[in-house]
């Protein structure tokens, strides 16, 4: 039998929201996940199959059907693969989560904005625009759930949706210095994050990941785009991000080089450079 395709960038957010479905599955080979690099064109093949469109996560089904959007595939692959569902069975309920999940976007995008902006002079907006999505979570939660961690008794459908865009947000705390403020407004909101954030389905990505692989989108450039004056982005799979010293925290100041950010390596570029003469010179000895 086919097996679920879903294509995907590693580390994207909207992939990992699959990930830690089938991580509280326990069917983490119920879909083969195709890895599609970004920073190269697009494979045509793919490309036909999305009828032009390039986001990612694609899921293709079993009978070859191709669905698009992260919540759209969750959902379908919630409903699809065998075990307990992580939607709410109770109508209401249901609808409260789906409530929840459609402030997803804006809250993902605020933040987005913000560890891409390049004016100093716009950073306190940007700011104050991601503190009053958090406010507005705060408040969700304490009207559906005032004493508890998650919005219902466990992780569920909304926690799945959430908890990587926490994790990418790791890049506002390094980059912009970002940190949720002590008080009322914001003590509902931050347990919830602190829950999801510890869970255990979802560590697929970790910190030093993120703070590295996502330094040109603090320098403004998103989705594999290249910075001015350098030669490869930090979102390349090679040289792998273990190996990569942690890049500059001042995104506004500096912009750090391919050899700073430990995206070539110095010895081979000796080495080829070296070996270019031996070529320009083959008889030189
Ligand atoms: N709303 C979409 C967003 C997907 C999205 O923006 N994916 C990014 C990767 S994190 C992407 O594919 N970027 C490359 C592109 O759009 O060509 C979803 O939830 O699936």
């Amino acid at each position: 039998m086919n097996k679920h395709i879903v294509y995907h960038i590693p580390v994207c957010p909207f992939s990992q929201r699959l990930e830690i479905l089938l991580e509280l599955r326990g069917l983490q080979n119920a879909v083969e996940f195709r890895v599609v690099d970004i920073t190269k064109p697009r494979d045509p093949e793919l490309l036909r199959k999305t009828r032009g469109t390039t986001a990612l996560p694609v899921l293709e089904t079993e009978e070859g059907h191709i669905i698009k959007e992260s919540l759209v595939i969750l959902r379908y692959l919630d409903e699809v693969l065998e075990g307990p569902r992580l939607r709410r069975a109770d109508p209401r309920e249901h609808a409260i989560e789906s409530m929840l999940i459609a402030k997803e976007g804006p809250f993902t995008m605020a933040g987005y904005i913000y560890v891409m902006n390049q004016d100093r002079a716009q950073k306190e907006a940007h700011n104050d625009k991601l503190l009053s999505l958090y406010r507005d979570l705060n408040d969700f939660l304490m009207e559906h759930n005032p004493d508890g961690t998650f919005l219902f008794e466990e992780f569920g459908l909304a926690e799945a949706v959430f908890a990587p865009v926490f994790k990418r947000f790791w890049f506002l705390d390094y980059y912009e210095g970002f940190e949720l403020p002590v008080g009322p407004e914001y003590a509902r909101v931050k347990k919830w994050h602190a829950a999801c954030m510890a869970h255990e389905a979802t560590g697929q990505v970790n910190e030093e990941e993120i703070v590295k692989l996502y330094y040109d989108y603090a320098l403004g450039a998103g989705n594999g785009a290249l910075v001015e004056g350098r030669s490869v982005s930090s979102f390349a799979f090679q040289p792998e991000w273990q190996s990569r010293p942690m890049p500059p925290r001042d995104k506004y100041g500096t912009s750090a080089t391919d050899v700073d950010l430990g995206l070539v390596d110095i010895g081979a570029i000796l080495a080829d450079a070296n070996s270019d003469q031996t070529y320009a010179h083959p008889t030189s000895g």
